[in-house]
């Protein structure tokens, strides 16, 4: 309803790419609650992919059949749900936009977890493939509709790279003198550490030429780490639950320590715990992007680039919380993956922020650390033991390095 929405925004027809997954599914919810009409276009790869790796989410989660129906009984509106692969099914994707003629179309669609990406052979040409196609077929989609759609699309912080720069990094430009002279505002340098990452930089890539070449109105969110599990929509009825990954491919840092803590199992930190990324929770995450939907660039503007992070801690400072608060040992790992083992990490948010983002902060709200290890706990007899230790290596060099510590 018009009540419901913040002041000065006006209700969108919004395609969400993705909307069956982790963010994608309370991003729905929120937007709908919002009054905002939603129409989710998942292919269920996601799914699929518990299936490949022998373990699901934490959670029990509900077909999107059931889950679009209890969000119309819960809530008296209604969301659609189109079964569509957006790498290959390009030509149901212009037919959707042609037909329902949204004013934005939200794109979370891609294959996630980085350490997935580096698994094998097989793994790191579906993320490519998946995601670069995927990308790209949303965006010709919106040039040959010739409809005037904004594209907001889920990036990460991790294009910047980690422990590169120094100093804080900025909102996806900087500005430069180039070689004779002339001063520049340039995309920062992408410095990815696992394919998944490296997809998001080719993102970034097309995203830039389309918006020059076509005028389409981007914004780019580059996301930290999500934490928590429910939002205040998912709460309303079990059957809206969210995905709950726990799993060494899935399973992101927090959201591990958290359920590890709860079924007793000493916390896996990688290397010495030195690493800082960026955190926000699953709730400020559908915030932000309905933000990022109501503030479209202007048109003939550049790609908008949006820090979407609340804070940064380190992995290890994570661990030493969870345990304080479980009681759970630490278990120091050799590191799978290939990155400083120590960091700093400071983050310009300013544009959120300014737009009137008050984040969820983990210090100040430890009583969400407790819902999630009440929502662990309470599903524990679903968690698969062995799956919870890392199962995927950046190179055969580290994966034997870290046989050799087992
Ligand atoms: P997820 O895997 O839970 O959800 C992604 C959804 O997209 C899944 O439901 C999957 O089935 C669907 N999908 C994938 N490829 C598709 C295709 N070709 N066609 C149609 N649907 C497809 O992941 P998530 O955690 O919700 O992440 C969503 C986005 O947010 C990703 O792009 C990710 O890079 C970004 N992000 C996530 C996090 C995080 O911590 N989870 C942090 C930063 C950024
Ligand atoms: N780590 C541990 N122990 C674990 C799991 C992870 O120490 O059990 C460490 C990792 O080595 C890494 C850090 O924690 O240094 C973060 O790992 P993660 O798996 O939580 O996050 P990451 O691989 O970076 O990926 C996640 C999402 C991805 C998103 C990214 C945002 O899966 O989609 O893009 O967070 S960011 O980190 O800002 O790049």
């Amino acid at each position: 309803t018009m009540t419901m929405m913040a002041a000065g925004s006006k209700p969108k027809k919004i395609v969400v790419l993705g909307g069956d997954g982790f963010c994608g599914w309370p991003t729905s919810l929120y937007l709908s609650e919002k009054g905002h009409d939603v129409i989710i276009v998942d292919n269920l790869s996601r799914r699929n992919i518990d299936n490949e790796l022998g373990c699901s989410s934490l959670t029990p989660i509900e077909s999107p059949e059931t889950r679009v129906k209890a969000w119309e009984k819960v809530s008296g509106r209604t969301m659609r749900f189109v079964n569509l692969d957006v790498a290959r099914d390009y030509q149901e994707l212009v037919q959707l936009f042609l037909a329902e003629k949204p004013d934005a179309v939200v794109h979370f669609a891609e294959q996630r977890a980085a350490p997935y990406s580096q698994k094998g052979a097989k793994q790191k040409r579906y993320t490519v493939d998946n995601n670069v196609s995927g990308t790209n077929n949303l965006l010709v989609a919106v040039v040959e509709s010739g409809l005037d759609i904004h594209v907001v699309h889920l990036g990460t912080m991790g294009v910047y790279g980690y422990g590169t720069s120094g100093g804080e990094i900025p909102e996806g430009y900087i500005d430069v003198i180039l070689p004779g002279g002339r001063p520049s505002s340039i995309l920062h340098p992408a410095y990815p550490g696992s394919v998944y990452h490296t997809t998001k930089c080719l993102d970034a890539l097309l995203f830039q030429f389309y918006n020059k070449n076509d005028g389409i109105r981007v914004t780019d969110l580059h996301q930290g780490i999500v934490w928590g599990t429910n939002t205040p929509q998912t709460i309303k009825d079990e059957r809206l639950i969210n995905r709950f990954d726990y799993d060494g491919d899935y399973g992101t840092v927090l959201n591990r320590f958290i359920m590890q803590g709860a079924l007793g199992v000493p916390l896996t930190v990688y290397g010495t715990g030195g690493q800082t990324r960026g955190f926000i929770h699953i709730t400020d995450t559908a915030r932000c992007i309905e933000i990022a939907v109501s503030n479209p660039p202007q048109a003939g503007e550049k790609v908008q680039i949006f820090n979407q992070i609340a804070e940064t801690l380190r992995v290890g400072d994570l661990a030493k919380l969870v345990a304080e608060k479980t009681g759970v040992d630490i278990n120091y790992l050799k590191n799978p993956r290939l990155e400083s083992a120590e960091n700093e990490l400071e983050v310009a948010n300013r544009k959120f922020r300014g737009l009137g983002l008050d984040p969820i902060l983990l210090d100040s709200n430890l009583g969400l650390v407790d819902e999630v290890k009440t929502i662990a706990a309470k599903y524990a007899d679903r968690c698969v033991r062995e799956k919870i230790l890392p199962a995927s290596f950046w190179n055969r060099r580290r994966e034997a390095e870290c046989e050799a510590n087992t």
